[in-house]
């Protein structure tokens, strides 16, 4: 079985990809590792529980967000290939190594909510070339369809290592030697499903495309669509993500009335875009309801998004239905 850097070593060569970029996960998977010990100890490594701080999108953070942010930013620090990061947990970007190639942007520990009651949680990256010229935040302002690579780590039952340089998707998992194994290799979303994700507690909030398409779905086979629909909720997006890559299903957090400055909860540039990469890459298909999500122009850095997606049929779908 090939480990992470074995796998590098020839996949990136053969799609004529630089060693650059494969220094710059190898640093990934190492923050992830460091990141994986915290987490797995929990209240015996003390991270548990609130930071008592916030971050610049009004969150409250808790100790492990601040943690792995900060591990991240060192590790990732140290790679002379990486010109610049920008963090969910990070008011601005980071500038680290004027004469590096690589950005790479990160959500360090995505589904806070779930750390401290021992559910799955993951770490989200995207990697873009850094543009010619100084470092600016329009640097990062690239389409999701730049990503030179995306992925996730994902803290759970197992600890796994999703990735894609934008030839296929692979599957690592950790063994018990601390190295990341190559385990699946193009994994495909099946463009049928019949499993949705998505809060329902907010369903008072959605708009009318969003309203209808639930009603259809929970209709069953006595509605519209004529079958009957099973619903996942984890609240970790990286959790959710990895069902949907592995057996199919649509994953939804919508743009609701709450609040019309927030155009869903969501991140586009380091959540949204990575998991849409992926998802493409997968047979998948990622939307916000007006253009594919690979294609919007991102105007910020901490821009949020509605998102759809997951299985074709289904993601196309609700699409149509917010062209109506
Ligand atoms: P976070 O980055 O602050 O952890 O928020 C993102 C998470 C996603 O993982 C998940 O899909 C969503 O928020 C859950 O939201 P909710 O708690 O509204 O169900
Ligand atoms: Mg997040």
């Amino acid at each position: 079985m090939n480990t992470l850097n074995q796998f590098l070593a020839q996949h990136l060569p053969e799609h004529k990809l630089p060693q650059e970029l494969a220094s710059v996960l190898e640093s990934v998977a190492a923050a992830c590792l460091d990141i994986n010990a915290k987490v797995c100890l929990g209240a015996l490594s003390g991270v548990l529980g609130m930071a008592g701080t916030g971050n610049i999108q009004g969150e409250d953070q808790k100790k492990l967000d601040v943690i792995a942010n900060n591990i991240m930013i060192d590790v990732l620090k140290a790679n002379t290939n990486i010109a610049g990061l920008a963090s969910e947990e990070e008011d601005t970007y980071v500038a680290t190594h004027e004469n590096g190639d690589y950005l790479v942007l990160f959500d360090p520990l995505d589904g806070s909510s779930n750390i401290d009651v021992n559910i799955s949680v993951g770490t989200i990256f995207s990697i873009l070339a850094k543009p010619e010229g100084a470092l600016t935040t329009e640097s990062f302002l690239q389409k999701g369809r730049e990503q030179v690579a995306a992925g996730y780590v994902l803290y759970g039952p197992q600890t796994q290592l999703v990735l894609t340089v934008g030839h296929g998707v692979f599957v690592f998992t950790l063994d018990d030697a601390n190295q990341f194994l190559l385990t699946k290799e193009n994994p495909r979303v099946p463009e049928s499903t019949k499993e949705f994700a998505i809060n329902m507690s907010n369903q008072r909030h959605w708009f009318a495309p969003v309203q209808q398409y639930i009603d259809e779905l929970l209709a069953g086979e006595t509605g519209v669509r004529g079958k009957n629909y099973n619903m996942r909720w984890v609240a970790s997006m990286v959790a959710e993500i990895h069902r949907i890559l592995m057996r199919g299903g649509v994953f939804m957090y919508p743009q609701d009335k709450r609040d019309p400055s927030k155009p869903g909860k969501l991140r586009l540039m380091y959540e949204a875009n990575p998991m849409s990469l992926l998802m493409e890459q997968a047979g998948g298909a990622s939307n916000n309801a007006i253009e594919a999500m690979l294609d919007i122009q991102p105007t910020g850095l901490h821009q949020r998004v509605a998102v759809f997606m997951g299985s074709r049929e289904e993601v196309e779908y609700v699409y149509h239905l917010h062209q109506k």
